[in-house]
């Protein structure tokens, strides 16, 4: 582990806990962190060794989306192609991350702005410190939500509340985002690490291919009929009811023992 670099993962018991560090600019994404963010997602994804992940952010924010400092149109002779960098930055990393079975738990420990909001909301559970909050703030510079903002937004919390809070930018505090559904939870500052670190070893401790199909299941239920998902549901139970982690659940449970799951 090396303090200097922007993204800092550290892998204990199952959990990779992947943290982002520029912190003297509220860890914005330039290049480098980009690109190092990916990869740590990669490597949460293709290690298996890597049970469940644990998103945070150093110092006061969790992220401050891209970095405008190298956006700066004094310095440019034509306009940027923002679409470049969310082709080989943003989009291949919320892919991943939505597709990963393993769990991502987001501890939002500041302020989140424009791609670091959405960022954390592409996570599976996301708690957030009660003084954080969510600022959509794209439309102030006249851009739109990426990194699944517009797709998130809508489905979390509906097309009223994803237009307004994209289009006025107005910050959404930890509190109200948990009574909106828009996170998990709003828990007070101190407790944040000690909560978010519990619940990310809780799942790397659990049935994480279950999990994973949790996870996938209700992806697909935002695009299927009831029809398609009652069919995927008897599919993937039939999966997990073949799992060793299945037997071993009952077995503990008639046991009256806590099971120990192995993730397979
Ligand atoms: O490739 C592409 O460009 C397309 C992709 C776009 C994705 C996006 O995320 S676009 C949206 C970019 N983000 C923003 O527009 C947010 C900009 N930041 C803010 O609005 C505010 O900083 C915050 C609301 C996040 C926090 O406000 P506050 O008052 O707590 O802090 P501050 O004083 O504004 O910021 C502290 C420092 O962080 C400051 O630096 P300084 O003056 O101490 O040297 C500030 O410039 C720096 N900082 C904050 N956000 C960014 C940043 N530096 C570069 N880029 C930032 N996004």
């Amino acid at each position: 582990m090396n303090s200097d670099n922007p993204v800092i993962t550290t892998l204990n018991d199952g959990v990779l806990a992947i943290t982002l560090n520029r912190p003297d600019k509220l860890n914005a994404f330039n290049a480098e962190m980009s690109e190092a963010f990916l990869q740590a997602f990669v490597r949460a994804d293709e290690d298996n060794t890597v049970r469940a992940v644990l998103l945070t952010g150093a110092g006061r924010a969790f992220c401050a989306g891209q970095d405008l400092g190298d956006r700066d149109p004094r310095k440019m002779t034509e306009p940027p192609d923002l679409g470049h960098t969310i082709e080989t930055y943003y989009n291949p990393v919320l892919r991943r991350m939505r597709a990963m079975e393993k769990p991502i738990i987001c501890a939002v420990n500041g302020v989140a702005a424009g791609a670091g909001a959405n960022i954390a909301l592409a996570c599976d559970i996301v708690l957030a410190a009660r003084s954080a909050k969510f600022i959509q703030a794209f439309s102030k510079i006249g851009l739109i939500p990426d990194s699944g903002g517009t797709w998130i937004l809508t489905r979390l919390l509906g097309e009223a509340r994803a237009k307004a809070l994209a289009m006025t930018a107005e910050p959404l505090m930890a509190e109200t985002a948990e009574q909106w559904g828009m996170i998990w939870r709003a828990v007070d500052d101190d407790t944040l690490a000690v909560e978010s670190q519990t619940l990310a070893a809780k799942m790397a401790a659990g049935p994480t291919a279950g999990l994973g199909m949790i996870k996938s299941a209700i992806h697909q239920a935002a695009t299927q009929s009831l029809d398609q998902q009652l069919d995927l549901e008897r599919d993937l139970q039939r999966e997990a009811g073949r799992s060793e982690d299945y037997a071993e659940g009952v077995t503990a449970f008639l046991e009256k023992r806590a099971p120990v799951f192995k993730g397979r």
